[in-house]
């Protein structure tokens, strides 16, 4: 909802000067409108860029999951819990908030139908336009979102590499984005989400595909809190309302140093024969950890020392007995590989052997 008027101009100026280009962004997709139709083809295009809706199935290898909101059962409306799309339908997102709660709003005819049991003065009904009806989501007490992903029903964290949102009732050019973030907290991308006019019932659609691993999300809906009972002169209060995201997978490579070096390990136990390509862990730039099965248990530990002289020194560390063959490659796809024995704790140090 809005209460001013007269900074528009304004602000659809630094909305365009937004668009430039990003690292890591390969598409950007942005559109706003009086109706969930002024947006819906550039919604259908990002949908088709991602692939194959999954929703709430087993975990797949590529593809997209969705959440309308719509079919949330009522006794989880009021709060969401925030692992409700990992745990209760399984889609591999889980929220927090600095808010109070999470809050899905009511069908037609129940006390919180669109957010007006707390709207200030029940303004939600006549403001707040879907994408897909009936339902909308929005963070009480707070504008942000922060959103992580894991393998759909597990608690291997994951990442995705595209995600979209529909916003609903923004009014002002600045007072709603979308931020990504990698693995390690770096912003690849904040996209503003265009206003959808004066008209009540607008909606505006941000999707955003990378080829960076992106870890987290920020939604920030407005620049006040939907359930605010004493706005500014410029206040904006937004819900949201579909999240579209490609399938979230778990990163088998370990990338560190800039992206100058990335390593996998295969791993096999000599006990019972499994075997498998472990998972990675990042920490920070220069080091990170794998693990083979279990996320709050890994096994080897990885630091990439670059001093300078365009040579990476790689030293290695494990917690494991098994049989493992850890690979680095760097830019050029050169290769460096070390392999330790089963029965062993053996680490391992390079000798400079592979430039940057
Ligand atoms: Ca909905």
């Amino acid at each position: 909802m809005r209460f001013h008027l007269a900074k528009a101009t304004l602000f659809s100026f630094l909305f365009a000067a937004g668009l430039t280009a990003q690292a890591g962004v390969t598409q950007t997709f942005s559109a706003a409108g009086n109706d969930a139709a002024a947006i819906q083809g550039t919604v259908d295009q990002f949908r088709s860029v991602l692939g194959t809706n999954n929703a709430a199935g087993a975990p797949a290898a590529s593809g997209r999951r969705e959440i309308n909101w719509d079919g949330v059962p009522a006794q989880f409306l009021d709060p969401l819990p925030p692992d409700f799309f990992n745990k209760n339908s399984t889609r591999g997102l889980v929220m927090s908030t600095t808010g109070s709660r999470f809050k899905v709003s009511g069908d037609q005819g129940t006390a919180s139908f669109r957010f007006a049991d707390v709207t200030d003065q029940g303004w939600g009904p006549t403001e707040l336009g879907t994408f897909s009806p009936q339902k909308l989501f929005a963070p009480m007490g707070s504008n942000a979102t922060d959103i992580t992903f894991f393998v759909p029903g597990t608690a291997q964290p994951a990442n995705v590499t595209a995600f979209g949102a529909v916003f609903s009732d923004v009014d002002l050019s600045d007072s709603s984005w979308m931020e990504l973030y990698d693995p390690l907290g770096r912003k690849i991308s904040s996209v503003p989400v265009p206003a959808a006019g004066v008209a009540a019932l607008g909606v505006s659609f941000v999707g955003v595909v990378t080829d960076e691993p992106v870890a987290r999300v920020r939604l920030v809906s407005g620049n006040a809190p939907l359930d605010s009972r004493c706005f500014s002169s410029s206040s904006d209060a937004v819900a949201l309302d579909d999240f579209i995201y490609s399938e979230p997978i778990a990163s088998r490579e370990l990338v560190l140093s800039k992206g100058r070096i990335r390593a996998t390990i295969e791993w096999r136990s000599q006990y019972n024969g499994q075997s498998g390509n472990a998972f990675a862990l990042p920490q920070k730039d220069e080091f990170g950890y794998l693990y083979f099965s279990d996320p709050n248990n890994p096994e080897v530990f990885v630091k990439c020392l670059d001093f300078g002289s365009g040579k990476a020194i790689i030293l290695v560390g494990g917690v494991t007995d098994f049989w493992y063959k850890i690979t680095f490659k760097n830019s050029r796809g050169e290769t460096l590989v070390w392999e330790k024995q089963s029965g062993s704790l053996s680490g391992y140090a390079n000798n400079n052997d592979l430039s940057f």
